[in-house]
């Protein structure tokens, strides 16, 4: 007897191993998924894996072997909030966040941008202002930065920890706040109209769970979305101790159901039960469709800002923890979600050892792509949408041609073939099959110029 699979996961292995046991040969075609870095294992799933590194450590040979190996985004640890790229008002120094946003667009990663106002880390002369001469010189602020950083920074986290915590939730007092009570949308119009490219995102810790301070976020947000502010995603630090709390998933999908991503933005855990918090995290993002990326607060254990909770996936030598194991196992089981399904899709977590057999063949047909283009000088980051004709897919290839000069530094949820030239991207296994008329998006960034990509499509 003869098998043959075209879609190859560990079920497929697991339904290897049962085959050979009844005396088949199974006929794989195809590569096999278990992914060897964080930033690759979540890209299997169309996410991304991130750390906020910090400038004065990169010459530090294994911490930036770790962030070049392991990670996919980027966030400056400090290196873009307000105190440091205004530190005289209307003086704008951009070294240390500019190198960090090098370091990362040049090794092919995706930079989240942290943060264009906060009540913490304000230069001086911030601090000392209050009323319209605050709000113009903070609106000044996240018009100035977002535009020098327009098009490079795939999200923003517009405004940081607004919210109080024990205040029924409601706003936490701050100068900001005392300007009125409008400041944070401002500040979103303000970083909209400077870099439409970005997402924009609102941050902040302890709304891990639903709880007085997340709800107070959700009403915001989602008073937001009925008004036309623009936000477009929000942020959960997750610094926590031994895991989340048990409705953290339950937390992150109301948020996405109000039709914003979410993302765990500073995640590190202390505490004895840390590598099983780490999954429950993990399984908690790949669960939900929305959930489009993890970020840890730092690298190593001696990198971290809780000094001696030891809360990162790496130890202080650089070694693995078994944190990490536990993060990389579960991102590489992988999710029934993809990222760009419908706001508010309800989802549920399977392993993939549950399914046994090739997924419904929606048919054959044609397809259309498009792409859509976050370019500067130097580089690019080019989003390509792949929509199914009447007859659905069930495999699918697009084709580019890079101008010349130009060189693809890294992608997301496609395997290339090339990095000059003409490439062709082909679907992943999880998005291998698109319904009628559905679409599904890959991504990838490149150095050099974007123009004339003229995406084709074919089903494959
Ligand atoms: O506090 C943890 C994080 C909570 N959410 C927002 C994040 O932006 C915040 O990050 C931390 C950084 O990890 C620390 O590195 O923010 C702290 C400031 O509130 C950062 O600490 C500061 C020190 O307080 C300064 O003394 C130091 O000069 O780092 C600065 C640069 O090393």
């Amino acid at each position: 007897m003869k098998l043959t699979s075209r879609s190859v996961s560990l079920a497929a292995m697991v339904s290897t191993v049962l085959a050979s046991a009844l005396g088949a040969t199974l006929i794989v075609t195809g590569t096999a998924s278990a992914a060897t870095t964080l930033g690759a294992a979540a890209a299997q799933t169309g996410r991304y894996f991130g750390a906020a590194i910090a400038a004065g450590k990169l010459g530090d040979s294994t911490y930036t072997g770790i962030v070049n190996r392991e990670f996919n985004m980027i966030t400056a640890e400090n290196e873009m909030k307000w105190d440091a790229t205004e530190r005289g008002r209307n003086q704008f120094d951009y070294t240390g966040g500019d190198r960090i946003l090098n370091q990362a667009l040049n090794n092919g990663k995706r930079v989240r941008g942290h943060a264009l106002l906060w009540h913490q880390q304000q230069p001086g002369w911030a601090q000392g202002l209050s009323g319209s001469d605050l709000r113009s010189a903070a609106i000044n602020h996240v018009t100035q930065v977002a535009t020098h950083y327009k098009g490079k920074i795939y999200a923003w986290d517009v405004v940081n920890e607004a919210f109080a915590d024990g205040n029924g939730g409601g706003r936490r007092d701050s100068n900001l706040q005392r300007t009125g009570n409008d400041w944070i949308e401002a500040a979103f119009r303000a970083a909209r109209a400077a870099d439409p490219n970005a997402k924009l995102c609102y941050n902040d810790y302890n709304t891990d769970g639903v709880n007085a301070k997340s709800t107070g976020i959700y009403n915001m947000v989602r008073d937001f979305k009925s008004r036309g502010v623009p936000i477009d995603c929000v942020g959960f630090q997750s610094h926590l101790t031994n895991g989340p709390p048990g409705d953290y998933q339950t937390n992150l999908q109301r948020f996405a159901a109000l039709g914003v991503d979410v993302q765990i933005t500073e995640l590190d855990i202390a505490g004895s039960s840390q590598a099983n918090g780490y999954a429950t995290v993990t399984k908690a993002c790949l669960a939900v469709s929305r959930c489009t990326g993890i970020t840890v607060w730092g690298v190593r254990d001696s990198d971290s800002w809780r000094t001696g909770e030891n809360p990162l996936l790496f130890d202080s030598n650089g070694n693995k923890k078994a944190a990490y194991t536990s993060v990389l196992n579960a991102l590489n089981a992988g999710g029934t979600t993809v990222p760009g399904g419908d706001p508010g899709t309800t989802t549920t977590t399977t392993t993939t050892t549950t399914t046994t057999t090739t997924p419904p063949d929606p048919g054959s047909g044609d397809c259309t792509a498009s792409v859509s283009l976050n370019a500067w000088n130097g580089g690019f980051v080019a989003t390509v949408k792949v929509t199914a004709g009447s007859s659905g897919l069930n495999g699918w290839k697009v084709t580019t041609s890079l101008p010349s000069g130009t060189t693809v530094t890294g992608s997301w949820s496609t395997s290339g073939s090339g990095t000059t030239g003409t490439v062709v991207w082909s679907n992943v296994d999880y998005n291998r099959a698109v319904g009628a008329g559905q679409s599904t998006e890959f991504g990838f960034q490149g150095t050099g110029g974007s123009d004339g990509l003229s995406p084709t499509c074919a089903a494959a």
